[in-house]
């Protein structure tokens, strides 16, 4: 099994990377730092193929599907996991370069690499799109505009894709978090602030990466017949509260 894997460098991508090359896959990691992904590449010689990638670009997106090493060529589980959140202010007082960006990585950037990778599984009649969409997605909370509406996008796509490979038995999943810790995430929504970062999760037990690579790994391995259409995952320490009321004095 040959898995392409986006957002490799950090947090689930990289966990993901490690648990298919431990499953037994042979793994393209992809994200922006290639430092990072030389040094998965070097824990599993042969079997993880680091490729320097902003998922952005979409020529470069392109290019590198088109140029992978015969071995890495024919990719059964593409991973569509590259994504993050910029800042969590009000709409109204939001920066429109952090929501240019989240749409640019977490929308387009997941279109150009499935529209890329796509034909190829089509060809061979067998493949599996997991793409990482977020609780966010579902459930809006303050702060969340954004980043929220491209988790839906990334949900909605993901049931659209299922209907657009009808027959192909191309499968398509999207794991759908909640909060999760020991990543980058709210270091990169928060700017760089790691104290910021660190107490969003202060006091509880969150998701781990683990949590995130054991998810795919199971949709991944159910024999080619069953689809997992999507898998919500929750700590058990975050939870719904009522709808907000504002009452007028
Ligand atoms: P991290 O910040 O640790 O990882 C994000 C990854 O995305 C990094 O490897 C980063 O690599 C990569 N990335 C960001 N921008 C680009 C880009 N333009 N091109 C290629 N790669 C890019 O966060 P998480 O592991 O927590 O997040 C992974 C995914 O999970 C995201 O889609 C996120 O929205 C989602 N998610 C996270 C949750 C959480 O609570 N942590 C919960 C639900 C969903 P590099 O900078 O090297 O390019
Ligand atoms: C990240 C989960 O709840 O922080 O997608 O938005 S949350």
């Amino acid at each position: 099994m040959t898995a392409f894997v986006t957002g490799a460098s950090t947090g689930f991508g990289a966990a993901i990377t490690r648990r298919l090359a431990a499953d037994g896959a042979r793994v393209v990691a992809s994200a922006r730092r290639a430092d990072l992904l030389a040094k998965t590449a070097a824990d599993h010689p042969g079997t993880v193929h680091p490729l320097e990638l902003d998922v952005r670009d979409r020529a470069a997106v392109e290019r590198a599907v088109a140029t992978l090493p015969a071995e890495f060529a024919e990719i059964d589980l593409l991973v569509n996991n590259a994504g993050l959140a910029r800042g969590l202010e009000r709409a109204q007082d939001a920066d429109l370069d952090d929501w240019d960006q989240m749409l640019d990585t977490n929308c387009r950037g997941l279109l150009y690499c499935t529209r890329a990778i796509l034909p190829g599984m089509v060809a061979r009649g067998r493949g599996h799109v997991v793409n990482v969409g977020s609780v966010a997605g579902t459930y809006p909370y303050p702060g969340g505009n954004v980043y929220g509406a491209s988790k839906a996008f990334v949900h909605q796509f993901s049931q659209n894709l299922r209907s657009d490979l009808h027959g192909t038995g191309v499968r398509v999943t999207c794991v759908e978090p909640g909060m999760c810790g020991d990543t980058e995430f709210s270091t990169v929504r928060f700017g760089g602030d790691r104290e910021r970062a660190r107490a969003v999760y202060s006091g509880m037990r969150p998701l781990g990466p683990a949590d995130i690579a054991e998810t795919v790994s199971w949709a991944a391995s159910l024999p080619a017949h069953v689809n997992i259409n999507v898998i919500e995952l929750m700590p058990v320490a975050q939870s719904f509260a009522p709808f907000q009321v504002h009452r007028t004095p």
